[in-house]
């Protein structure tokens, strides 16, 4: 099938069946211990949540559908317009694989991606409307989460659902047909919100039907040559450069399995039957926290403040000392260290190695060598603070400095790209979970006094 919704109904009976046999015959399967320790320290090791599309490994990181990173880019298809080798995949091919656990074909892949550009086209004129009459201080993510939470009004689901019109076996078509819509009208959203940012509201680009995802996105920001007003004036190279950093980005953004704060609230939001607006917008609250996704934020402020702090060698000992005086004032280090990972984090890899392969374009931005010099020397440090479980650098650390490197200089703003990513591993789950029939999720709380009872104090 060439078409996600008919590949997914020949994947559901066989899945739902497996499904049915772990709940028929395994329900009574110990997963762990829960321990006292992971109640009142943000359930760490608890395993309990059921995560379809994403599995993190400690010492090796994400990976999507059991593929890492590598092996995801050399097998998910590219843009078909694209005629250079070098270019990276589809975020669109990622959503795919995500949804099916297979690899998509290129016509699959580029079907879903012309889908998604139809879908976007037009968001509702109500969502532009508010849109277009937030203050330009406003948050940018709270500005996301509103676009959002406003389209719920044209949730399909909640539409039928409120008609009484639904079966519990026709909820997942519905939720993939807000899943979708939702995706795909991330491009406008962002667009909308950064130009009432940075231009009073005045358009930076024009959304194309004819291209992916990615390239509407970086269009609408301002950051082609052909669609957009090009504000940097970015030569060819770059504007196609810039859209490959955002194929790179959207493409290993959009999952980390189900615990960390966006994916499971909005799981969390799912299970009591919202649809995937009201879920996502609250998901998107939770990634602005500065512990998650708004630390991409904090390394940009972190680098620029050091640089301007260090000699212009930077040599290894003002670095680490500046690295010191930070930890001994109580801060952390922005862009390092992570709940579940271990290691470095392959997609800040990823993202390194994006800038490694183009040195003439970075060779003389001091940020960027910095973030390099720095992966290697605050681990050292940490090692030496011995607090951090993992004293390496996480996906935060690269990914704002490159954006800033082409020109998106508006530090808040960075979440809202993340949250453009991060949508498609989230909406993959609630899909599955409709699939499923899983229950609202309603988990046992203690109180002080049964803490203490079991802690026999
Ligand atoms: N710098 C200094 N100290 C750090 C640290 C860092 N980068 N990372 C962890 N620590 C400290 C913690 O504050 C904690 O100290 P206390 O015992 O005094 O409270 C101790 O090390 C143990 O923490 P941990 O178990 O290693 O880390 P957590 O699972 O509690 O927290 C994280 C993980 C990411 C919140 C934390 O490492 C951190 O604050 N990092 C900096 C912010 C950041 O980069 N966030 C982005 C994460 C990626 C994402 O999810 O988006």
């Amino acid at each position: 099938p060439c078409d996600l919704k008919t590949a997914l109904k020949e994947l559901i009976p066989e899945r739902k069946q497996e499904m049915l046999k772990i709940k028929q015959e395994c329900s009574d399967v110990k997963v762990g211990d829960i321990t006292v320790g992971s109640v009142i320290g943000g359930m760490r090791g608890n395993r309990s949540i059921f995560w379809q599309g994403t599995s993190l490994d400690s010492q090796e990181g994400i990976r999507f559908q059991g593929k890492n990173i590598k092996e995801c880019q050399a097998c998910l298809p590219k843009d078909p317009q694209s005629s250079d080798s070098s270019d990276n995949f589809l975020p669109e091919s990622m959503l795919w694989l995500l949804m099916t656990g297979k690899v998509p074909t290129e016509k699959q892949a580029s079907n879903l991606s012309s889908e998604l550009a139809y879908r976007g086209a037009h968001l509702p004129d109500y969502t532009t409307k508010i849109m277009e009459n937030l203050p330009p201080d406003m948050h940018p993510m709270t500005q996301l989460a509103i676009g959002l939470a406003s389209m719920n009004k044209s949730s399909r689901f909640a539409r039928k659902y409120e008609q009484g019109l639904l079966g519990k076996n026709d909820y997942w078509e519905y939720t993939l047909d807000d899943a979708l819509q939702l995706i795909a009208s991330l491009p406008k959203l962002t667009g909308l919100i950064y130009s009432n940012i940075v231009s009073n509201g005045e358009p930076l680009g024009q959304y194309n039907e004819n291209r992916d995802w990615s390239y509407n996105i970086s269009s609408l920001l301002g950051m082609t040559t052909g669609d957009s007003i090009n504000r940097h004036n970015l030569t060819d190279q770059q504007a196609k450069d810039f859209v490959n950093l955002m194929r790179l980005y959207m493409g290993i953004h959009v999952d980390h399995e189900g615990g960390n704060v966006s994916a499971h609230t909005t799981h969390l939001v799912g299970s009591a039957l919202g649809d995937p607006f009201l879920s996502y917008s609250s998901g998107i609250m939770g990634l602005a926290g500065p512990l998650h996704g708004l630390a991409a934020q904090e390394v940009v402020k972190f680098l620029i403040e050091m640089n301007s702090e260090l000699s212009s060698n930077m040599p290894e000992s003002e670095i680490a000392d500046y690295l010191w005086k930070l930890l001994n004032s109580k801060r952390v280090v922005p862009g390092y260290g992570h709940a579940v990972l271990r290691k470095p984090d392959p997609r800040f890899t990823a993202m390194l190695d994006f800038a490694k392969a183009r040195p003439a374009e970075f060779k003389t931005d001091r940020n960027v060598a910095l973030m390099q010099k720095l992966s290697e020397i605050a681990p050292k440090v940490l090692i030496k603070h011995g607090k951090t479980k993992n004293p390496y650098p996480n996906v935060d650390s690269a990914s704002g400095i490159l954006f800033y490197h082409y020109g998106i200089k508006e530090l808040l703003f960075f979440t809202v790209i993340f949250g453009c990513s991060r949508s498609m591993g989230p909406m993959t789950q609630l899909v599955w979970d409709r699939i499923y029939g899983l229950p609202i999720e309603r988990p046992k709380s203690l109180d002080m006094n049964s803490l203490k009872a079991l802690c026999h104090l």
